[in-house]
């Protein structure tokens, strides 16, 4: 990390935050940044896109210019080491399957998380890492305990439909993806419109996540709507998407 330089905001942002049409609308980021470190906003402007469907409730934004992305592109992929053995591992429907995919899970000690079957802990924070928790903190408002990264060699790798409600979840917290990278199409669908299980048509709601983008997963998004990332066999580059999530401490469970 020696030649890492963690730039540090100099200037108040110009920000606009842009309905689905386009249209300018409350700056709601804004009120919380300005509430909590006034005079440390990012340099770059903060446009964001509401993503609003019934319960659905997300917001997108780039995060970070290209030539910043690119070098922290390059030193996570130069940095983190992901899990192998059986940490690589998921249980859908009772049967063990290698996850399609690398994972690794950073975060505050003593945290735990259970999901499909395993229960990961985190290693310590390293720069890069708190480099981009604070700019998420930056300009959303919310601090983050806790990241699960995902590593996707290229198209062929991918996440199944699933909901981030677990337990160790704060309850009602917010879930902040960023990813690097490849650019990937994300698709969530309503828990009343999947599958078999279909009791009613809603349209899938379908977006592209950038490289240096961040996708804030508001309440109560993922009550109701599950989440992937589908295979796309055209995409031959590696992304790597980091999800901060606010877990509780054990003593709160
Ligand atoms: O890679 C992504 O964008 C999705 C990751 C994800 O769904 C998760 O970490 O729960």
């Amino acid at each position: 990390m020696d030649k890492f330089v963690i730039k540090k905001a100099k200037t108040k942002s110009k920000r606009t935050l842009v309905d689905d049409t386009g249209s300018p609308t409350e700056d709601l980021t804004r009120k919380k940044c300005r509430g909590e470190e006034a005079d440390a906003l990012p340099e770059q402007t903060c446009t964001w896109k509401r993503i609003r469907e019934e319960n659905l409730s997300c917001d997108y934004t780039s995060l970070f210019k290209k030539a910043e992305a690119d070098e922290i592109f390059q030193q996570l992929e130069k940095d983190i080491v992901y899990f192998t053995g059986d940490l690589s591992k998921v249980q859908v429907y009772g049967k063990w399957h290698n996850v399609p995919r690398k994972q690794v899970t950073f975060g505050d000690e003593g945290l735990t998380y259970t999901f499909s079957g395993i229960t990961l802990s985190p290693k310590p924070w390293i720069p890069v890492l708190d480099l981009i928790r604070e700019r998420v903190q930056l300009v959303t408002g919310h601090s983050f305990n806790f990241v699960l990264i995902n590593r996707y060699k290229d198209g062929n790798d991918h996440i199944g439909d699933h909901r981030d409600d677990e337990k160790e979840l704060v309850p009602q917290s917010p879930i902040a993806s960023v990813s690097f990278g490849a650019s990937r199409d994300f698709v969530f669908r309503h828990r009343d419109s999947r599958g078999k299980n279909s009791v009613r048509t809603i349209e899938p709601v379908k977006l592209e996540l950038e490289h240096g983008s961040l996708l804030m997963m508001n309440f109560p998004t993922n009550v109701y709507w599950y989440h992937s990332l589908p295979v796309r066999r055209k995409v031959l580059a590696a992304r790597v998407n980091l999800t901060f999530r606010k877990i509780k401490p054990p003593s709160q469970r």
